[in-house]
């Protein structure tokens, strides 16, 4: 693959979209290669993904525009499905996928770190929805996920302003979950780089994820996911069915007998699944 890095170990896999030079914009290619990346994960071994850029400058600077440029309105649409259809893999992917937004996260950038589970971010992330500015409207999920992630009346006034928010705004709006900044020495010296303690604090939760029942996690994820989208007696039911399909795993069996064995110097197995 010429713009996707993947890499997996101890349970934890990571994407990376590695096209720098354009900070990592998403042409069709890399929408192609993401999609090929996601069905090449190894579900039998990964229970928890991590999504990031090439680079300490951007996470995902948009979709290509030099590519958007000539669309016919056919094409637009046709580009538009393409994303679209990666985006709502990543977000109904069978484990949590954590984007760690090291940078620009613009347009289409922050529409993909929408469609994963959790944002962790570094300080020099900056979100946006700038499409009214280029004449069109965000068009990988940016209207639905935004204003259901922050809620209606901030979305709008993100996308129709246009206007970027720097890691603290994004933050207390609630777009991230957590800001990490660069470490320095007592001399003042960076002795670790923002994205660098990023990347360690987003394996860090990812294997904290990796490490309990990978039925349960699985179950949780689309429990919210459909619930979000339900009324609240519906909700509820797909709540119950996820909860009961979790009973008689090994990982139930076993979770709930470890809790109640009484032997203090018993140490917990790793969840074998099924
Ligand atoms: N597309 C293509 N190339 C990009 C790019 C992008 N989105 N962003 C940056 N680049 C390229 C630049 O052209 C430049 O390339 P060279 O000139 O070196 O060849 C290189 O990356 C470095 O960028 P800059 O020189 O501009 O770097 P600066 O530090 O000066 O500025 C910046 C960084 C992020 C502020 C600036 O690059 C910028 O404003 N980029 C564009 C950000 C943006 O507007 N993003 C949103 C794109 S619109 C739809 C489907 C999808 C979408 C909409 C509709 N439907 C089908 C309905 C999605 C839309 C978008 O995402």
């Amino acid at each position: 693959m010429e713009y996707i890095l993947y890499e997996a170990a101890g349970g934890v896999g990571v994407i990376t979209i590695n096209r720098p030079k354009a900070l990592n914009a998403l042409n069709s290619q890399v929408l192609d290669e993401l999609n090929e990346t996601l069905d090449q994960v190894d579900l039998s071994t990964v229970r928890c993904l991590i999504l990031t850029g090439a680079g300490e400058k951007s996470f995902v600077a948009g979709a290509d525009i030099g590519e958007m440029s000539t669309l016919t309105k056919e094409q637009g649409e046709a580009f538009g499905k393409k994303g679209n259809d990666v985006f709502r893999k990543l977000e109904t992917f069978p484990i949590p996928v954590i984007a760690a937004v090291n940078g620009f996260a613009l347009g289409g950038g922050c529409e993909i770190s929408m469609s994963c589970d959790i944002r962790l971010c570094s300080d020099n992330a900056v979100f946006g929805q700038p499409e009214v500015g280029l004449g069109i409207t965000p068009g990988f999920g940016g209207t639905q996920r935004l204003a259901r992630l922050v809620g209606a009346g901030m979305a709008k006034q993100l996308i129709y302003t246009a206007r970027n928010i720097k890691a603290p705004e994004a933050y207390r709006i609630g777009l991230v979950n957590e800001v990490f900044s660069a470490e320095v020495d007592e001399a003042g010296n960076v002795t670790k780089t923002a994205q660098e303690v990023l990347l360690a604090a987003a394996k860090k939760m990812a294997a904290t994820i990796a490490k309990n029942a990978p039925i349960a996690v699985r179950n949780c994820k689309k429990a919210i996911n459909d619930g979000l989208d339900a009324n609240m007696d519906d909700a509820i039911v797909i709540e119950e069915k996820l909860f009961g399909d979790c009973f008689e795993t090994q990982d139930q069996v076993y979770g709930m007998a470890f809790f109640l064995d009484k032997n203090k110097d018993k140490v917990k197995e790793p969840f074998k699944n099924a």
